[in-house]
């Protein structure tokens, strides 16, 4: 499949890397458990990253059953599983630095790594859960790196009640931790705005599953 990706313009500058995480990390406590950390410019000058990730990733696009047909999940994917190769040496580098800073809390490392390409506002995910850790009852994480456009990252108890929207920016880190994955769905919504392409590498421990793969129920809808 070819992909034209725009050389990203985002202007970050100086050399890419990695900010310290430590005090850095913000958490917020969320309802039932969950909570979610944010560390705004983890990766810095970002930009190179991006582009390297745009145009050496074997972006693949997907399909998924849904309401009797198949139909194309709106955003292009890869995946890495524990053991693989990643794309890029500064996201071996993520992993260890989240594994430095979570592996007492989290009790397991971060292994995996899921990777998103979202093209344009029409690209999305659903409201959901991540398959596996919201049918477990054991709390874990999820961390989410961000690079390229902000987009809306939304966040709403299962239960009902508020919700939050997060403007998640390139650099940025965000994890999602305690129940977060069973008692609250997240999703990217779609956006009529121009803002450009988004990436996200989710880093996860091992569930004993592939990777999170979509069951094919509607979340990519
Ligand atoms: O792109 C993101 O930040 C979220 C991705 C996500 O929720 C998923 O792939 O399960």
């Amino acid at each position: 499949m070819s992909l034209v990706i725009q050389p990203s313009l985002f202007g970050s500058s100086g050399d890419l890397g990695l900010a310290d995480l430590g005090a850095a990390v913000e958490r917020r406590q969320l309802s039932n458990g969950a909570w979610i950390d944010l560390r705004p410019g983890f990766v810095t000058a970002a930009d190179e990253l991006f582009d390297a990730l745009a145009s050496t990733v074997p972006w693949q696009e997907e399909r998924m059953h849904m309401y009797d047909s198949d139909v194309r999940v709106p955003r292009l994917l890869a995946r890495y599983a524990q053991g693989e190769t990643l794309p890029h040496p500064v996201l071996d580098k993520a992993r260890s630095a989240l594994n430095a800073h979570y592996i007492e809390e989290l009790g397991e490392p971060f292994v995996s790594a899921g990777l998103c390409l979202y093209r344009d506002g029409s690209d999305s995910v659903a409201w959901h859960g991540d398959r596996v850790a919201r049918e477990s009852a054991r709390d874990t994480m999820v961390a989410i790196l961000s690079l390229g456009a902000a987009r809306p990252f939304a966040l709403r108890p299962k239960s009902g009640g508020p919700g939050l929207r997060l403007q998640i920016g390139h650099g940025d880190l965000l994890v999602m931790g305690g129940s977060c994955q069973r008692t609250w769905l997240h999703a990217i919504p779609k956006t009529a705005r121009c803002l450009g392409a988004r990436i996200s590498v989710q880093f996860r421990p091992h569930w004993g599953n592939d990777l999170g793969k979509p069951t094919g129920d509607a979340r990519d809808a």
